[in-house]
C-alpha cells in the first residue's frame, strides 16, 4: 500500500522514535499537519512564534536525548526560529526541522512567500536536505534522524516541497542504525594521565557537553580524588546534573578577566567535552584566550567523543579510588532581608523538589542563583548555550514536554523573556508544570555593565534609553494572565517564598514577577 509523501515522512520519523512535533504551520504545510493528525505516535504542540518552536525542540532534546521534530512555514517561518536553532546547535542538541516550501512547479512564479529556504536553513543547521520526490521524502526522514543523532546531537533540516508532500506513491522508510559515539584515542587518555601525574603545579579538569551528566561527573570526582584536580564546568552548560549527593563543580566565570584569574593558578588543564575557553566577546586591549600563558592544555575528549568512556578510561589508568571527591552536601544558604538573586536562590535551594529542571536565562541574576542552589536537591541546570537570548521560556516548555513528571523552574530575566514570551501560552495550553520567575529590573542591566567595560564614558540619555526597559515598565502579571498563566507580583523575600510554595503546589504553569 502506498501513501502520500507527507504520510510516509511522518510515519518514518515516528518509526525512528520521534514522538513530539513543535509546530507553527502554514498553508504549504497542510499535508504535514494532516499526516501528523493521522500518526498516533506523535504529539503536536503549537507554539505561537517560531522561536518558541525551535527553543522548545532544544529543551526537549536536552532532556530526552533524542530529537523532536519542528514544523515551520517556508523560509520566513524558519528564519523566525533561527536564533534558538543557533542555541540548539551550540548545545549539540539533536533537532529535526521539517520546513514546508512551495510546490516545485510553483517556485519559478515567484509567489510572495518564495525564498531560498535551504539557504535560510544552512547557517544554523549542521545538515540540510531538500526532498526530491514523495518517496525520497521518507528517505530524507530516516537520514535526518541519523544526522540529528550524530552524537551528542546535531540540527538536521528537511525542506519539504508541497507537491512531494501531497503526491502519492510513497512508503515509509526503514529506520537506519544510529552509530555509537566516537571514542577518544588511547593516546589522548595516556597523555591526560601522564599530564595529571607529572604536572609541576595545580591541575584542573574543565568539563562540558556530556561530561556534565551525573554519571560522568562521578568518574571525574574519582579522578579528582586521585590527582587533586579541581573540577570546573564551562560557563554556559547545555545540561549540568548537580545538587546534593552529586559531585560538585565550579563554574568558569563569565567576565573574561574573572575567568582568566580563576584559571591562573593551574599548570595543567585537561579538557573533556569542551575546548580551551575563550572570552565571550573581544574587548579593546584584552586577550581572547582565557587559559594562563604557558599552561599545559590537554584534550582528553572532544565534544563529539564519548566523555564518560574517556573519563572512565582515565580513572582506570590513574588507579583512581572508587569514591569520588567533592560530593555536595545538602546546603540551604540563609536568605537575606533584601529581595535579590541571592535571596531568591536561597529560597529555591530550600524549596526546589528533587528532580527539578532549571532553565536559567537569569543573565545578571544567574551567577548568584547558580551559587545559591548548589546544595539544592539533585536537579538539572540548563543554560543559554549560544548567547542568543530568548531561549529560556521556550527551553523550559520543551523540557516540561519531555519530562512531564518533573518540576520545571524557569529563571528568567525580563528583557530576554520578552523575545519569546509567547511560550507562556503553550505552557498554559499544555498545562505544563513550569514555574516561571521573572527578574523584573526594568533594564538590560548586563548591557549597562558592558557599556562601561568596553570603555564608553559618560553615556548620554539616548545611549541609556537603548538599555532600559522603563517608560512603560513591563507588567508581566498582565502578560501572563493574557496567555492563561496565573501570576503574582512580589517585592519581598517572604512574599517570594509564599508565592513559590503556592506555585509548586498548584498543577500547571505559574508565574512569579519579582520586582528587583
Ligand atoms: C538574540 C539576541 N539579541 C540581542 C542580544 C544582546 N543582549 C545581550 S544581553 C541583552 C539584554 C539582557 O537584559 P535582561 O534579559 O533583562 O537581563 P539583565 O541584564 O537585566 O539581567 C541583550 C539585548 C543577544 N544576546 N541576543
Ligand atoms: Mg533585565
Amino acid at each position: 500500500m502506498t501513501c502520500t509523501g507527507a504520510e510516509a515522512f511522518v510515519a518514518t520519523l515516528a518509526a525512528c522514535g520521534v514522538d513530539t512535533c513543535f509546530a507553527n504551520p502554514g498553508t504549504s504545510e497542510m499535508q504535514l499537519v494532516a499526516a501528523i493528525d493521522r500518526e498516533p505516535g506523535i504529539r503536536a504542540v503549537l507554539g505561537l512564534f517560531e522561536g518558541v518552536v525551535t527553543g522548545a525542540a532544544d529543551g526537549y532534546a536536552r532532556m530526552a536525548d533524542k530529537p523532536a521534530v519542528t514544523l515551520l512555514h517556508l523560509g520566513p517561518g524558519l528564519a523566525n526560529g533561527l536564533a534558538n536553532l543557533h542555541n540548539a546547535r551550540r548545545a549539540a542538541s539533536p533537532v529535526i526541522n521539517m520546513v514546508g516550501d512551495h510546490a516545485t512547479y510553483h517556485l519559478h512564479f515567484n509567489a510572495p512567500l518564495t525564498s531560498d529556504a535551504a539557504g535560510v536553513a544552512r547557517p544554523m543547521s549542521d545538515w540540510v536536505r531538500v526532498a526530491q520526490s514523495p518517496r525520497d521524502l521518507a528517505q530524507a526522514g530516516a537520514e535526518a534522524f541519523v544526522a540529528a543523532m550524530d552524537w551528542p546531537g546535531r540540527v538536521a533540516t528537511v525542506i519539504v516541497p508541497a507537491d512531494h508532500a501531497w503526491n502519492g506513491g510513497a512508503a515509509p522508510a526503514a529506520p537506519r542504525p544510529v552509530p555509537p559515539p566516537a571514542r577518544a584515542p588511547n593516546a589522548a587518555i595516556a597523555a591526560a594521565a601522564e599530564a595529571l601525574r607529572a604536572s609541576d603545579g595545580p591541575v584542573a579538569l574543565l568539563l562540558g557537553g556530556r561530561a556534565l551528566r551525573a554519571e560522568a561527573l562521578a568518574v571525574a570526582g574519582r579522578i579528582a580524588a586521585a590527582t587533586g584536580a579541581k573540577l570546573i564546568c564551562e560557563t554556559f552548560t547545555a545540561r549540568l546534573q548537580r545538587g546534593a549527593g552529586r559531585v560538585s563543580i565550579d563554574r568558569l566565570p563569565y567576565f573574561g578577566e574573572e575567568a582568566a584569574a580563576f584559571l591562573a593558578p593551574f599548570r595543567t588543564i585537561v579538557f573533556c567535552g569542551t575546548e580551551p575557553p575563550v572570552a565571550f566577546f573581544a574587548y579593546p586591549g584584552k586577550p581572547s584566550e582565557l587559559s594562563p600563558p604557558g599552561v599545559q592544555l590537554v584534550r582528553l575528549a572532544l565534544l563529539r567523543e564519548d566523555a564518560l568512556a574517556a573519563l572512565t578510561a582515565l580513572a582506570d589508568d590513574l588507579d583512581a579510588p572508587a569514591e569520588p571527591a567533592g560530593l555536595q552536601d545538602r546546603v540551604v544558604p540563609a536568605a537575606g532581608e533584601r529581595l535579590d538573586a541571592d535571596a531568591i536562590g536561597a529560597v529555591l535551594a530550600e524549596l526546589m523538589p528533587a528532580g527539578a529542571i532549571v532553565s536559567d536565562e537569569g543573565l545578571t541574576a544567574s551567577a548568584a542563583l547558580f551559587e545559591a542552589t548548589k546544595g539544592a536537591p539533585p536537579h538539572d541546570w540548563l543554560m543559554v548555550t549560544g548567547g542568543a537570548i530568548g531561549q529560556g521560556l521556550p527551553l523550559a516548555t520543551g523540557a516540561a514536554v519531555a519530562c512531564p513528571t518533573r518540576q520545571v523552574v524557569a529563571l528568567q530575566a525580563d528583557g530576554s523573556g520578552m523575545y519569546t514570551c509567547q511560550a507562556l501560552w503553550t505552557m498554559a495550553r499544555e498545562r505544563l508544570n513550569v514555574v516561571t520567575v521573572i527578574f523584573n529590573n526594568a533594564s538590560y542591566a548586563i548591557l549597562n555593565i558592558e557599556l562601561s567595560r568596553v570603555g564608553v564614558q559618560n553615556p548620554g540619555p539616548k545611549a541609556l534609553s537603548m538599555l532600559s526597559l522603563d517608560r512603560p515598565r513591563l507588567d508581566w502579571c498582565a502578560l501572563a494572565a493574557g496567555m492563561g498563566v496565573p501570576a503574582e507580583r512580589i517585592d519581598s523575600v517572604a512574599g517570594f517564598r509564599a508565592a513559590f510554595e503556592r506555585a509548586l503546589a498548584a498543577s500547571g504553569p505559574a508565574l512569579i514577577e519579582a520586582m528587583l
